[in-house]
């Protein structure tokens, strides 16, 4: 069945230039890229995305990873990829949560480490089932960023609504 799984490349995967090779590697799964973006992380966004895993003791940690305060790098690349089975495939090629235990040759075995904190850097985030996929979707991409009707969507007016436009 197709499905729609959000992609981010976090903050130390974009600090390592790994971009390239996070999106090759991800090439191998024939799946439709149906939005992309560069998006700088608000703390409100980072707590909402992490928002499952609120009472562990490393939840401030993560949040401060994905906002890109351990980087130097305040930003992370936002993609969604749809198609049969997007969500095993991708993180099937992104490996295990835990970069030291994930499959060498997966994304994360290949390019991740545990921090001397302890905080897992694993250069990327995929949806971990369906109904967090179109969570997580919403919550990073407007249906006008993306190329397909995913979920149903509604049309709004609005008046005084303020955005830039080029000068
Ligand atoms: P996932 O990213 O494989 O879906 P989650 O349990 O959703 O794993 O955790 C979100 C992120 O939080 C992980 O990708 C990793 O960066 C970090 N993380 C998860 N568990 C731990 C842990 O036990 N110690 C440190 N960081 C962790
Ligand atoms: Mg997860």
């Amino acid at each position: 069945m197709s499905e729609a799984a959000l992609i981010l490349i976090k903050p130390d995967g974009l600090k390592k230039s790994l971009t390239g090779n996070i999106l090759t590697r991800l090439s191998e799964t024939k799946l439709e890229i149906v939005g992309s973006k560069m998006v700088r992380v608000p703390r409100s966004l980072a707590e909402e995305h992490y928002k499952h895993l609120k009472d562990k003791p490393f939840f401030n940690e993560i949040v401060q990873y994905l906002q890109g305060e351990l980087h130097d790098r305040k930003k992370v690349m936002a993609l969604v990829y749809w198609g049969e089975d997007a969500i095993k495939k991708c993180r099937d090629l992104a490996g295990a949560t835990n970069p030291e235990e994930a499959d060498p040759t997966s994304i994360r075995g290949s390019y991740g480490r545990i921090t001397t904190s302890g905080v897992y850097e694993n250069a990327v985030h995929v949806s971990s089932n369906p109904s967090e996929a179109e969570r997580e979707i919403k919550l990073w991409f407007s249906p006008d960023e993306l190329i397909v009707d995913l979920y149903p969507k509604k049309e709004v007016v609005e008046k005084e609504f303020k955005r830039k436009l080029w000068a």
